[in-house]
């Protein structure tokens, strides 16, 4: 089989995604750190929009978390993590993109923001809007899930889900948006039991590694 690579970082939720993915499946891979740093000349040769994950197989180098899962579901079907169900797997499509686009996308701004000096409130406050626009979405997709999103297994929804909820547990707080789970009991109970999902439970540890990594910097 040919080697995969996976360029990411530790904290990157979109990495982690399909980290949780190819471990579940027992693929081998490597996961490394882009070559040369994230904004170098040899990253944006394997991938000009600058951003992990992207992962390496036989020369070729596949960027967009989604398009890497789709991808490793086409090329290694078993195990599924798409349902089998036509219905169940739109659903599945419908938590992963609302998770993308509504969730995890408003949460960039608060990245910039970070530090107390020169925050711009008026964005930080449209980002915490919008990111509970979103996780009001993705309670009603998720209001009759039960230990996974989707049925009594892992999904690829599964996969993008609980590393960005990790990151809302985290981030919108230091904001003033406390409890962001406990506001809404599907995803509070969701991500309750899917984070006791081994190797989910391994993905979520990796990112909590990173981010005790990042503090200890000197
Ligand atoms: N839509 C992309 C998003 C990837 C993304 O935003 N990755 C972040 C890390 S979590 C990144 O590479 N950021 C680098 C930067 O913004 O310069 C995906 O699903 O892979």
């Amino acid at each position: 089989m040919e080697a995969l690579i996976l360029c990411t970082s530790d904290i990157s939720p979109y990495g982690q995604r399909v980290a949780i993915q190819l471990e579940y499946k027992g693929l081998p891979f490597k996961s490394q750190r882009p070559p040369g740093g994230g904004g170098s000349e040899a990253f944006r040769q394997l991938n000009p929009l600058l951003r992990v994950p992207v992962l390496m197989r036989g020369g070729v180098a596949i960027p967009e978390s989604e398009v890497i899962c789709e991808l490793v579901e086409d090329l290694f079907p078993c195990p599924t993590l798409r349902p089998e169900d036509p219905l169940d797997r739109a659903r599945a499509r419908l938590i992963s993109r609302t998770v993308d686009l509504y969730v995890m996308g408003p949460m960039t701004p608060l990245f910039r923001n970070l530090s107390r000096r020169g925050r711009d409130e008026a964005v930080v406050a449209s980002a915490l809007a919008a990111i509970s626009f979103g996780m009001d979405g993705l309670e009603r997709w998720l209001s009759g899930s039960s230990e996974f999103a989707i049925g009594r297994g892992l999904t690829l929804a599964d996969c993008a889900a609980a590393p960005v909820l990790l990151h809302v547990e985290r981030y919108p707080p230091i904001f003033g948006l406390t409890d962001p789970l406990g506001a809404r009991p599907a995803l509070r109970r969701y991500f309750d039991k899917v984070r006791e999902q081994p190797v989910i439970a391994k993905a979520l540890a990796r990112i909590e590694d990173g981010w005790a990594a990042l503090q200890n910097r000197p």
